[in-house]
């Protein structure tokens, strides 16, 4: 097995085009697709402040590290679900990236900041486990990127997570959601940008960027997604993608070039009609946000103003977080 590009011996083969690559060339490869996607999309900008929403995994301690490398400013923050045992073995790992690298992590925890775990929470509010933890992942992590004044909230979604969300939609049709695949929305009415910068590498290719770069994560997946659709959509899609390599991507990015666009007015009606939550003062289309809504029912408190003090470690923040 030679290297596609200096025909020395390679590491890793990449199906989907066609070809193998040595360590230094895969870890180019891995860099300009991160690169390419961020310009085809729009992605940032150079001098943007991007904080990165970070579990432990593969994915996003692969796409803060690139970013690194690209030369963009950018801070993590973890989210403790209160998991058991899968929880803390994560943010034992990206704390140790962070700290490793000098780098400002911002942790907020449910359980401690919030007063639920998402097993027990989700059970309280009637609500499965992944739909409780989404929910609270994108109330949090917008009303971090809106506090530390950070320009991009980047999430490590990769062609794989991306093609099975899709995958999911198309089968039942459901609008609004397709309308949020795009790999970037746009900032407007109090939530942050949102950009998904591993959309051209698979799932394969961020874990061995992450081993060649001596980067430890997360191995085990979340016990909570075990039997959920999600996972069916990605099985269903590797036994395409194993007869067929490149269906994934063709897949996702021929709905990016032929059909997204169709969507998006439903996410710009949804996202327009936005007043205020009483009770946190986020964006929302009630008077109390859903999110408020679920920590109630899940028997949690929202932290009294002043006291949700984010734990950092490394360096000072440059901006708001504080
Ligand atoms: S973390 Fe949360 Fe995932 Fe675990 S509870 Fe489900 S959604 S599976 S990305
Ligand atoms: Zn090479
Ligand atoms: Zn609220």
């Amino acid at each position: 097995m030679k290297c596609r590009v200096c025909r020395g011996p390679a590491v890793i083969d990449v199906r989907r085009h066609n070809a193998n690559f040595c360590e230094e060339h895969f870890l180019r490869l891995c860099r300009n697709q991160v690169e390419r996607a961020i310009e085809q999309h729009r992605m940032l900008s150079s001098g943007d402040r991007v904080l990165v929403a970070v579990s432990g995994g593969k994915d996003s301690l692969a796409v803060w590290d690139i970013l690194l490398e690209l030369g963009y400013q950018v801070d993590g923050l973890y989210l403790g679900l209160g998991i058991d045992g899968y929880s803390g073995r994560s943010e034992a790992y990206a704390r140790a990236f962070a700290k490793d690298r000098g780098l400002s992590l911002e942790v907020v925890d449910l359980p401690a900041d919030y007063g639920y775990d998402i097993p027990n929470g989700a059970r309280a509010a009637r609500r499965v486990p992944c739909s409780a933890c989404g929910l609270s992942k994108r109330h949090l992590f917008d009303e971090a990127a809106r506090r530390g004044n950070y320009d991009a909230l980047v999430t490590g979604h990769n062609l794989d997570d991306e093609a099975a969300v899709l995958l999911g939609n198309v089968l039942r049709w459901q609008g609004e959601y397709l309308g949020r695949q795009q790999p970037v929305l746009p900032a407007g009415e109090g939530f942050p940008r949102k950009v998904k910068p591993l959309v051209r590498l698979g799932e394969r290719e961020t874990a061995a960027y992450c081993v060649l770069r001596g980067i430890e994560y997360v191995v085990e997946e979340c016990p909570m997604a075990e039997g959920n659709r999600h996972l069916g959509y990605k099985e269903a899609l590797n036994a395409i993608e194993e007869r067929s390599p490149g269906t994934k991507h063709d897949f996702y990015f021929g709905f990016l070039d032929r059909a997204a666009d169709r969507f998006v007015p439903v996410v710009a009606e949804e996202r327009g009609a936005v007043g205020s939550c009483v009770r946190c003062g986020a964006p929302a289309n009630a008077e109390i946000c859903a999110f408020c809504r679920l920590v109630e029912r899940a028997g949690g408190r929202a932290p009294e103003a002043g006291t949700d003090v984010p734990l950092l470690l490394g360096r000072p923040p440059t901006g708001g977080v504080s």
